[in-house]
């Protein structure tokens, strides 16, 4: 049960019963997650002062190399997890490939793969709005102790045993999954600690929030255009409020605690969207569901996909279930 106050590593440690499987590794994993992220967190709230510290590919006055936020999120969540030899195999959006994890003393003996967006948003970093760390966690499907392999990380969404994501706001919170229902911590950044400060998320069945970017508007198909022509239009709780930060983890986070729906169309210039399906849709999508939302392509189930490739793009249409229901049927239309 959770305890409102709770720290993350109390609420790790009390919670891992409920696993499926409890060596105790997804919860190492979970820790080495919210350690990196205090990192970036820190590296994160220092973006503004560039002019002081110095910008990226310059030195600092410490002799320091200033590198890209998002190349140092990459790094720091790479490295946590590699040497701490919690997983077999990392895939990340600032990659091609994925990285095996060479546990030559344990010889491949980890179970989890591990799919990040390390930093997504990256273009709001510099106008100083919220960005955030997407994750996705699978058991691999190949034998323990070979090499971690393509079919580890192309499992469909409905495998994830962990996912969540970091916002770095007006606060930074840390907010997961494991498949019983979806908590979320706030960092207290004078001690360092992440608190239970969200226990229990929910999307409220209906919301009257739209997040979509409406630049697009012109190519997107005919069943999207009319459902935002629906959401602008006066009937009962209608119009709804259009709301679009332009960064995936503050759009969700905005529309679970408040009710509303995130969609990435296809479009005429996409054809299958711009997200990506396996780190950045399929930990929202489960995140959702567990809080009682929906996500689709506007279509199918996000985490029925079979995934092919791993920089696959799918539309994206994420929230309120009612929403989302109301979207699809515009796109069957
Ligand atoms: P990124 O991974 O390159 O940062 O792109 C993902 C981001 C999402 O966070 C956001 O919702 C979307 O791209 C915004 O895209 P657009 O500027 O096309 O509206
Ligand atoms: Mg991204």
């Amino acid at each position: 049960m959770a305890k409102k106050n709770q720290t993350l590593g109390e609420f790790i440690i009390e919670n891992q019963s409920a696993f499926k499987y409890t060596s105790g590794e997804l919860s190492r994993l979970i820790n080495s997650i919210r350690l990196a992220a205090k990192v970036v967190n820190h590296e994160v709230n220092k973006a503004g002062l560039v002019d002081i510290i110095g910008a990226v590919g310059e030195t600092n006055i410490q002799g320091e190399d200033q590198q890209k936020l998002d190349v140092y999120a990459n790094d720091i969540f790479i490295e946590t997890l590699t040497n701490r030899n919690i997983v077999c195999g990392i895939a990340s959006e600032e990659e091609d490939d994925f990285i095996t994890v060479n546990s030559q003393d344990e010889n491949h003996q980890n179970k989890y793969v591990v799919l990040i967006d390390p930093l997504d948003g990256s273009s709001n970093i510099d106008v100083n709005v919220s960005v955030g760390t997407i994750f996705s966690i699978y058991r691999r499907v190949t034998p323990v102790g070979t090499p971690v392999q393509m079919e580890d990380f192309l499992q469909k969404g409905s495998q994830q045993v962990a996912a969540g994501y970091v916002v770095y706001g007006t606060s930074t919170m840390l907010v997961y999954t494991t498949g019983h229902g979806v908590n979320g911590f706030t960092l207290n950044p004078a001690i360092g600690t992440f608190y239970l400060s969200h226990p229990e998320m929910q999307f409220p069945e209906d919301g009257k929030i739209y997040s979509v970017n409406e630049g697009n508007y012109i190519h997107f198909p005919q069943g999207v255009k009319n459902y935002i022509k629906y959401c602008q239009e006066e009937d009962g709780d209608r119009p709804y409020t259009s709301r679009y930060i332009g960064s995936l983890v503050s759009d969700f986070h905005r529309n679970m605690i408040k009710g509303g729906i995130y969609m990435y169309p296809k479009s005429s210039k996409n054809f299958d969207g711009k997200l990506r399906l396996l780190y950045e849709c399929n930990p929202m999508a489960f995140l959702a569901e567990q809080a009682n939302g929906k996500a689709s392509d506007g279509v199918q189930r996000i985490l029925d996909i079979e995934p092919k490739e791993l920089h696959q793009r799918v539309p994206f249409f994420c929230g309120s279930k009612n929403m989302v229901e109301k979207a699809e049927e515009f796109m069957r239309k």
